[in-house]
């Protein structure tokens, strides 16, 4: 017996490894439908090795005998569809922004918080966080059930993929474009990305942070504490998978390098791989296709009373989106949050 299960924003770059995630996990299914607007609809997509599904009108679609969606299309789309898709009894694990903030939609890391899980049943909706927020707060959990974090300081860099299938194809024509001495317009950025990087991403606020360094603040608050305070500056960088952040972290008691070494090597979802020596790192393109949060460079900060500073990885179409949202419906079946239906 399995769910039956709908995949929302199918043809996406995230979409495309929920559904691959889902094969790999083996996650109970009866049945797999993938689902989009406008163009994307008749595509084909694989599901596992050896399935192809055919690409239905997500607007036509009644979810009443769907049990679990995984939502990720844009905010405006999921804004419209997960509401009616959660009305009609299905339970939907939503990957935009759309409904993060709201207090009773949990926002969930399985290793951080499963255990904001059990209050979906108001919503039917689960929240999925931020790629850069996910990472971050898997690594930082351990350490702040030793020492409790104060600050948080972060600079990312961050892959095109975060941005969708089209920036990776700029990246792609970009950089071929210089080596042919052609011209390629920027469309997906605001600047040239290839060869450059760029301080901005998502829309920009008022007091002069971006969207996406607000929600690194504001989700890490909503799923590890509320006194965490976080400045993060976000920054797109020319690779086409995997965010890195440089993170620095203020406590309030004193940690010693050996009792957050012994703690991060203890943690669900983390490799730490840190040899202090040349290579004994991990960067971007080794994290690609791999289910770790990596932490390297693990230091102390001399210029705090306790802090420590360290670099961290992670695929951000897999921990980053589709796999944390896979782990979340493992984690609901798991402590029987949902059953599949019979008959
Ligand atoms: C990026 N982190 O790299 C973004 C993508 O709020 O889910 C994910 C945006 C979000 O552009």
């Amino acid at each position: 017996m399995g769910y039956r299960v709908a995949v929302v924003g199918a043809t996406g770059a995230v979409g495309r490894e929920m559904l691959k995630t889902l094969a790999e996990r083996d996650f109970p299914v009866s049945e797999v439908v993938a689902l989009a607007s406008g163009r994307s609809v008749g595509q084909e997509v694989s599901f596992g090795e050896k399935s192809v599904l055919k690409v239905q009108a997500l607007e036509r679609f009644d979810f009443k005998a769907t049990e679990l969606a995984f939502f990720s299309p844009g905010a405006a789309v999921s804004a419209v569809h997960a509401p009616r898709a959660a009305a009609a009894g299905c339970v939907v694990i939503d990957n935009t922004s759309h409904f993060r903030m709201e207090h009773d939609v949990p926002l969930v890391v399985p290793e951080v918080n499963a255990r904001h899980l059990k209050n979906f049943a108001r919503r039917n909706i689960i929240s999925n966080p931020n790629c850069s927020t996910i990472q971050m707060v898997v690594a930082l959990k351990p350490l702040h059930d030793i020492a409790r974090i104060r600050r948080v300081v972060v600079s990312t860099y961050q892959s095109v993929s975060g941005a969708g299938r089209e920036a990776m194809d700029e990246l792609f024509n970009q950089t071929r474009a210089m080596f042919v001495n052609d011209a390629a317009v920027p469309e997906q950025f605001t600047k040239p990305i290839a060869f450059n990087v760029i301080p901005h991403i998502d829309a920009f606020l008022d007091e002069g942070a971006t969207k996406e360094e607000w929600k690194m603040a504001a989700e890490t608050r909503k799923i590890l504490d509320p006194d965490i305070a976080v400045i993060a500056t976000c920054v797109r960088v020319p690779v086409f998978i995997g965010h890195a952040e440089a993170v620095h972290v203020e406590f309030e008691g004193p940690i010693t390098e050996e009792q957050a070494v012994e703690a991060l090597r203890e943690a669900p979802g983390i490799q730490l791989v840190d040899k202090r020596e040349d290579g004994g790192y991990v960067t971007p393109l080794e994290s690609v296709g791999e289910d770790a949060v990596y932490v390297s460079r693990l230091r102390r900060d001399p210029t705090v009373p306790h802090g420590l500073a360290f670099w961290c990885v992670s695929d951000n179409l897999r921990k980053g989106a589709a796999l944390n949202a896979v782990q979340i419906a493992e984690a609901l079946h798991e402590q029987r949050l949902v059953k599949p239906r019979r008959g």
